[in-house]
């Protein structure tokens, strides 16, 4: 399921501007990433600010956790309501933002060490996150404009990162580099002129992002947020065909110079076959190309590409990962991983690999020390999933990345041309 938010696009506004002017980036959604707190701590630790929204039958509320959630670090928290009008809020105080949830699984001990830790008891705002309940305290309550001593069940929870807006100058400053980008890639011709068009192609784990990254691509270049490749969540993988994406300058406007290619994800047991790997590298197969993770495609496929020319090879691989899972990748997916890198070389040759991940700087290490590839060429994206509309900083992100793999694809092409 795609990871989007049940706020409205003005329920989502009045919040944002109601702490502060943030932009909110969604990290955890309750009905995806399960009614299971460790899950949602893991999702969004070390996140900075946070937003947590509760959705009940008539009611949003929630907590704005300031500082963010860092282990057993006490932060303010506000408490708030989503009314007709107007938000409702009531400031707690410092406290870990665990204070906030029950799960059913904890001890009970846990639950009442809690409950005595807590250092204002009418502030009490309870999520039993795997009862789906939400409970307040009559003070609460009544701050909040709820019914009282409410306890009510809720439907879904979701977790935001909130980031500030740039002020104007920095604001104009990231405009300015976007419209630069924007347009060095519009304009990017191949090197050497030996194809009109390079070909990136996209692998990774199943559900790391691959087809997002596409989907946000085209958003940059179109000036909107569209979503042509089907993207979710699915343990066999929500890509199964083989499909490259040409990318168009404004609705309709020419064909720029690169075309992305999109493919099955890879998993540890079935997922994209090595052997496959090697006929999208060479060019063999064809748009459309229905993946089968048993068996490789045969030269009796009826598409199959016989003679490939350059046009038709792959110029660049971009590796895609979840920067919230990279730590836990398997060790079997690591080999099949370096495995398919020393494919990517004997065919491509040994230009830099581009990495793409979600925005956790530390992240970079962990894949660099995890999968033992050069931090310069580990990039960093934040892919368009529950947004509106597009903002200029992803948009700066996407475009550096795209530039990295066009500057990757021309060192193939020159090299071919010595
Ligand atoms: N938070 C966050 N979620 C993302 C990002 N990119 C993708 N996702 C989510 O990750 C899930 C999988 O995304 P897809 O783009 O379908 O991943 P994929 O690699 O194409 O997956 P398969 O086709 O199944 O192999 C979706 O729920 C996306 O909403 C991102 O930058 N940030
Ligand atoms: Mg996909």
């Amino acid at each position: 399921m795609a990871l989007t938010t049940r706020l409205t696009w003005l329920q989502e506004k009045r919040l944002q501007n109601h702490f502060g002017g943030k932009q909110f980036s969604l990290l955890y959604k309750a009905s995806v990433h399960e009614f299971c707190t460790k899950n949602l701590f893991e999702k969004c630790c070390n996140q900075g600010p946070i937003i947590i929204v509760i959705y009940s039958e008539n009611d949003v509320t929630g907590a704005y956790v300031q500082h963010g959630y860092q282990e057993n670090r006490e932060v303010p928290i506000i408490l708030f309501a989503l009314q007709e009008t107007e938000i409702l809020e009531y400031k707690i105080g410092s406290h870990t933002p665990e204070i906030l949830f029950y799960d059913r699984y904890a001890p009970l001990t846990v639950f009442n060490r809690k409950h005595r830790d807590f250092k204002n008891p009418s502030a009490g705002f309870w999520i039993y996150l795997c009862e789906k309940v939400v409970a307040m305290s009559s003070k609460v309550s009544e701050e909040l404009g709820q019914p009282q001593n409410c306890t009510a069940s809720f439907q879904e929870c979701e977790v935001f990162r909130c980031e500030d807006l740039l002020d104007k100058r920095k604001q104009e400053g990231v405009i300015k580099l976007r419209r630069t980008l924007l347009s060095e890639m519009n304009t990017y011709e191949p090197n050497q002129e030996m194809v009109h068009q390079i070909r990136i192609l996209l692998l990774g784990p199943i559900g790391a992002g691959k087809s997002s990254f596409i989907n946000s691509v085209k958003s940059v270049f179109r000036g909107h947020v569209t979503n042509q490749a089907l993207v979710g969540s699915d343990p066999t993988g929500i890509s199964t065909k083989y499909r490259t994406y040409s990318i168009k300058d404004g609705n309709g406007g020419r064909c720029l110079s690169f075309i992305l290619c999109d493919s099955l994800g890879l998993s540890e047991k079935s997922g994209l076959c090595v052997e496959d790997i090697v006929y999208i590298l060479k060019g063999h197969i064809p748009d459309r190309y229905q993946f089968d993770s048993m068996e490789p495609i045969t030269s009796r496929h009826p598409n199959y590409i016989h003679s490939p020319s350059l046009k038709d090879r792959i110029h660049c691989v971009a590796f895609v990962f979840d920067a919230s899972s990279v730590e836990q990748l398997s060790p079997e997916m690591v080999a099949k991983i370096k495995k398919i890198q020393r494919e990517v070389i004997k065919c491509v040759g040994d230009f830099p690999d581009i990495y793409s991940c979600v925005p956790v700087k530390l992240k970079l290490e962990a894949v660099h020390r995890k999968l033992g590839f050069v931090l310069s060429d580990i990039l960093v994206v934040s892919n368009y999933i529950s947004e509106w509309e597009l903002n200029p900083l992803k948009d700066i992100l996407i475009l550096s990345a795209l530039r990295k793999m066009s500057w990757a694809a021309d060192d193939f092409l020159e090299d071919l041309s010595h």
